[in-house]
């Protein structure tokens, strides 16, 4: 069975777990060895120090984006990309999007308020969230990101909105979605409709709230 390596409420892990669910795809969690990403029996599987790491069988990957994208040529079926090449091409825009200019940022944030740090630390990384979300806003189109089927730039981006929801009280920013992101609020309801993503939320909040 495929194994995945992840913590629950990581927004990259959550891409990961989104489109294994999406494909019908049993897989088995396992919290990281040694307990963190830092700690050399995770080191030794991924010395990247990264999550999530997927195995399966003999193949064990790093790295969201090339994880989705080996799940979507080795299981093409419910097919996550669109045909065509301009439409494939601007999945994988939003794809980058998230994981270089919004995901690092989002995570600094919350690392660094759950470490104590104060709020004005973090203005600069805000603000580049912003900047990715309004970009998102503006290339987003009804009913999915990209075109009329879900895709892995949906999958990447749910966990991340939810998560820049939750910063925004935590910051104390002002933050009016429905005005400024009317596209993302109505876009992530409906994702919130598909049980792989309901699941992922799901689990994501139990562990935020336990913590
Ligand atoms: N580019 C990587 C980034 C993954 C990443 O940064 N994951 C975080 C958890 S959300 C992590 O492993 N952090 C460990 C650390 O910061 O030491 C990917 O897409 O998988």
């Amino acid at each position: 069975m495929i194994e995945l390596i992840q913590v629950p409420f990581s927004h990259y892990c959550a891409k990961v777990k989104i489109v294994l669910k999406e494909k019908g795809l049993p897989y088995q969690s396992r919290p990281v060895p040694g307990g963190w990403m830092d700690k050399p029996e995770y080191l030794a599987i991924n010395p990247l120090g990264r999550i999530p790491f997927l195995v399966d069988g003999d193949i064990g990957l790093g790295e969201s984006q090339v994880i989705n994208e080996y799940l979507e040529e080795r299981y093409p079926q419910p097919a996550l990309m669109p045909p065509s090449p301009a439409e494939r091409a601007q999945v994988r825009w939003l794809c980058n999007l998230h994981d270089l200019y919004a995901a690092p940022q989002i995570l600094r944030i919350f690392m660094g308020l759950a470490s104590g740090r104060d709020n004005t630390e973090f203005a600069a990384d805000w603000q580049a969230v912003l900047a990715a979300l309004d970009l998102l806003e503006a290339q987003a189109k009804a009913p999915w990101l990209v075109g009329d089927g879900f895709t892995l730039a949906d999958c990447a981006w749910i966990l991340s909105w939810m998560h820049a929801n939750a910063l925004a009280g935590m910051l104390g920013a002002q933050w009016n979605a429905a005005a400024r992101y009317p596209n993302l609020v109505a876009w992530y309801q409906r994702a919130l409709a598909r049980s792989s993503v309901s699941a992922v939320v799901d689990e994501a909040r139990q562990a935020l709230a336990a913590r």
